[in-house]
């Protein structure tokens, strides 16, 4: 019988029949069961008056102990056939229900509800998973109080956790205690939390700018208690900004995260409760690099963010899951940007983008950021709806204005407090406090694909008239085979032959404003500017001010100009990154022929200037030469032939080490110092530049090189060095590698999130025995295939991040790949989602890769017991 899952269409939304005003929960915690009682308040809903006195309930993994209406046993009820579903019919308007369930917390491996960690029960109800709790009206618009108690024994848990604040707690017979926990904010199912384990804490405390002195308390475990300085004054940084900049205040009087070991994504925003992966919230400078430092501040900036732009103001449905999370993104990236360089901040974002997002809208999975139909919604967390989401809030920041975008943003508050609501109501506040229109904005809410701008200009000496023309389409994407024209603002440079700018206003152009933005609408747009001197250099979308593709034929030459005098940071760098896209086409073209690759040398005269330029953020110039990766030079080619990008590029690095070679150890040497370890702007920024130098200077496999990494690895005083080293030996096949690694191995066994980096950096060498490597390190002691971050950095690393091996042309790993999700699918659905990911651009390679992909894709999607999840993924991929 083949599977076939009902898809669910936002045209269908109907608001539910009844409400449920308040819900008391009892959770009965013992190791081989969960009992919860579910206490429910439910009245029909004045908006569907007309309809019958029905009510469905959903639920997953449940069994049913028993039911009351109004405190008296009830049995007429109807369960589905799979127990999904819970109807009950002829209800008077209002009534009490009672539910009892039993659960089994110590068995789920799919992370979803509540289940065990470490020892530890936590929960994760985001989207759906507040089902396999209770049966319940598991839907956002559904926005109840709640009160929660636990009762569990005290010894292996004295800690009992559930979102509001602590009202009681008391003490029971045989070893067990109980804590009872009230929230005064009705919310939805999704933002319920509760944890229980045995957990040290760690406080601080934020006074508000109404002065209410919040409590912040995070709960770890006793060996990760050193760890959570960065994440306090991280949650500090976040609060303050969120007052200062969008003048919201925090609700509770307490705040509190939870670092748990297995789970699904980065952390979740339950109401003062957050839960975390560990991995995004314990941080010192022996265990955590820079990155981590810079990302958990930004993850608990997010998830602190959502108490207003989710959680306060939720969402109607979940196709409306934008609404929460692009606006959220886009606070987050605004938060990073003033705490560090905008600049950097904008290109990583850019690059997560165009490596994650610009093929996802242009594959199988293309959805628009409010998609229109879902099969299972944990598929769509993601890129599409975070990131480019967030562009699109970013785009009416921009077209807006600062001030009135924060109008806007306080008439939504405001407006909707305590409601579930769409992103047209979102998008309707910033029109109404701006007076601005955004109709034809609103094609970016329903329309999936990546526009692109063809732009071609002309300049004519005797009219001294320099004319741009910019043409805008759309590829299709599946379901939406044309497309309406986009809003698109394109900002916009003209600089002179001497590197300055030109004052666009003063052209005899109005459709370009003060801001020297373009607001393109039209399919084409013709823009004059009148008496220019000579022809000027466009510099097109500064600061990336529209998520599109800009096509113009610049030259080698035109783009070494705009990498020495473009004002805008941003394009500096696009124009250095445009620069490596043709040298790398262009050796691709050598190996097609079979030429011997010659490299144009303005590239290698690029980076040296850039490296010798003292003015610059270190770190910019890291980002600037930095090649583009395998899956960056993938997407931009129609038809992939991963074997020539992958030679194509270590050519250019290497060519790179090679001729910068004295440049590079100079400048590795001069920011290679001892001393204490600091997240400052300075010291990052250093630490980034010198592992570079090192990346590149490992690749001239000398001795020199190889001990300069060994004396690295062996000095270090903080993990980003020390994780640069072991990355960069790895990459070249040596004694000293396995030394290294093994070392670094026995230094670290004990620090779980450590290994996780040991184990990413194996997986993603990209040497044919790599696949041998991983299938040995899927037996190591430290991995487990039911921890999502373990399968994230091994099964994953080689999926996802190492394209020359995932693509051997043998076809093993894709082989291998499959068998995983197939295994993962059993166990844990949506992690096996992501993973088939893997395969969405398969139509895009030769025909012995495509055929292998297929098959990989087929014998998936034959598995018997198949998820809706991942159904979900590979059919859409096979079909589309
Ligand atoms: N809202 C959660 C994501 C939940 C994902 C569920 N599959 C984290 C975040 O975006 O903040
Ligand atoms: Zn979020």
């Amino acid at each position: 019988m083949s599977h076939s899952p009902k898809t669910i269409y936002l045209n269908d939304y109907t608001p539910p029949v009844f409400l449920i005003s308040t819900v008391n929960l009892y959770f009965n915690l013992r190791d081989d069961k969960t009992i919860v009682t579910s206490n429910l308040n439910v009245k029909k809903n004045p908006a569907q008056n007309n309809a019958a006195n029905t009510i469905e309930l959903v639920g997953s993994e449940l069994t049913l102990l028993e039911l009351k209406i109004d405190g008296s046993e009830f049995k007429e009820y109807q369960l589905g056939a799979d127990g999904n579903t819970l109807k009950i019919e002829n209800l008077p308007d209002e009534f009490n229900l009672e539910v009892k369930t039993e659960i089994h917390p110590e068995s789920n491996t799919a992370l979803e509800g509540l289940y065990k960690s470490s020892g530890m029960f936590c929960t994760q109800c985001e989207a759906e998973g507040f089902r396999r709790i209770t049966y319940f009206l598991d839907q956002p618009d559904v926005m109840s109080i709640y009160t929660t108690t636990i009762e569990a024994n005290k010894n292996n848990y004295p800690i009992l956790l559930s979102n509001g604040n602590k009202i009681e707690s008391g003490e029971l017979d045989d070893g067990r205690h109980w804590v009872k926990w009230h929230d005064p904010f009705p919310k939805p199912s999704y933002l319920f939390a509760l944890v229980a384990g045995d957990l040290v804490q760690k406080t601080d405390e934020f006074i508000t700018c109404s002065n209410k002195t919040i409590s912040l308390q995070i709960f770890v475990e006793q060996s990760n208690a050193e760890k959570c300085d960065h994440a306090l004054s991280s949650l500090k940084k976040s609060m303050g900004w969120d007052e200062e900049t969008y003048g919201r205040e925090y609700d509770l009087e307490l705040f509190m995260i939870v670092a748990v070991n297995d789970f699904n994504m980065g952390a979740m925003e339950n109401k003062g409760l957050n839960i975390f992966n560990s991995a995004c919230v314990l941080a010192n400078p022996e265990t955590a690099t820079d990155a981590d430092f810079y990302n958990i501040e930004s993850i608990i900036g997010h998830e602190y963010f959502h108490n207003w732009s989710g959680n306060r103001v939720t969402c109607r449905d979940w196709f409306q899951l934008s609404l929460k999370e692009g606006f959220t993104v886009f606070r987050d990236q605004e938060f990073s940007s003033d705490m560090h360089s905008r600049a950097v901040k904008r290109i990583e974002d850019v690059n997560v983008l165009r490596t994650a997002q610009f093929p996802q809208d242009a594959g199988p999975m293309a959805h628009p950021i409010r998609p229109d139909s879902f099969i299972d919604i944990s598929n769509f967390y993601t890129v599409t709806v975070y990131n480019k989401g967030a562009e699109v809030v970013r785009m009416i920041h921009n077209i807006l204005g600062s001030e009135n975008f924060r109008a806007g943003t306080d008439l939504y508050f405001d407006r909707h407090d305590g409601q579930a609501v769409t992103t047209e109501d979102f998008v309707k506040a910033m029109e109404d406090a701006s007076d601005i229109n955004l109709t034809q904005f609103r094609n970016w809410y329903s329309q999936a694909g990546t526009p692109e701008l063809h732009v071609t200009d002309e300049y004519d000496e005797k009219t001294k008239k320099y004319v741009m023309n910019i043409k805008q389409s759309c590829p299709p994407t599946p379901g939406q085979q044309s497309k309406k024209p986009f809003h698109i603002p394109l900002a916009l440079g003209l600089i002179d032959e001497e590197g300055s700018e030109l004052n666009l206003t003063s052209y005899g152009n109005d459709a370009v404003n003060s801001h020297s933005v373009v607001e393109i609408k039209n399919e084409t747009t013709q823009l004059v500017f009148e008496n220019v001197n000579s022809k000027p250099m466009p510099s097109l979308l500064r600061q990336f001010s529209a998520p599109v593709k800009v096509f113009y034929e610049y030259s080698k030459p035109d783009l070494r100009f705009l990498i020495s005098n473009d004002s805008d940071d941003f394009n500096r760098w696009d124009a250095l990154q445009r620069l490596s896209y043709a040298v790398i086409d262009e050796l691709i073209d050598d190996i097609n022929e079979n030429r011997t690759m010659g490299l144009y040398v303005g590239i290698t005269e690029a980076f040296s200037i850039l490296l010798q330029d003292t003015k610059l953020d270190k770190t910019l110039i890291a980002q600037a030469i930095s090649v583009p990766n395998e899956i960056l030079l993938a997407e931009s080619h129609k038809l992939i032939n991963p074997d020539a990008i992958h030679e194509a590029r270590e050519f250019l690095c290497e060519t790179v080490a090679k001729s910068l070679e004295l440049l590079l150890l100079k400048i590795y040497d001069e920011l290679n110092v001892q001393r204490t370890y600091a997240f400052t702007a300075k010291d990052v920024g250093e630490r980034s530049l010198k592992n570079t130098c090192l990346s590149y200077l490992v690749r001239l496999k000398t001795d020199e090189v190889k001990q300069i990494a060994v004396k690295q690895y062996e000095q270090a005083n903080n993990m980003t060095d020390s994780i640069a080293a072991v990355a960069a030996l790895a990459n070249i096949e040596c004694q000293e590698r396995e030394v290294v690694l093994s070392s670094f191995y026995e230094k670290w066994k004990h620090e779980p999130l450590v290994i996780d980096k040991w184990f990413a950096i194996q997986s993603r060498v990209p040497a044919i025995s790599t696949l041998d490597r991983v299938k040995a390190l899927m037996q190591h002691e430290a991995f487990s295939i039911t921890n999502p971050n373990n399968v994230r950095a091994v099964i994953g690393g080689i999926g996802f991040g190492n394209p020359s091996v995932f693509h051997q042309s043998s076809g093993e790993t894709y082989k291998f790949i499959s068998d995983q999700v197939i295994t993962l699918n059993d166990l844990n659905p949506q992690i096996a989602a992501r993973l088939a990911g893997a395969f969405a651009m398969w139509k895009r390679y030769d025909e012995n890769r495509k055929e292998k992909m297929k098959q990989a894709l087929e014998k998936i999607l034959s598995h018997s017991t198949i998820t809706n999840d991942v159904y979900e993924v590979v059919s859409k991929t096979l079909e589309n």
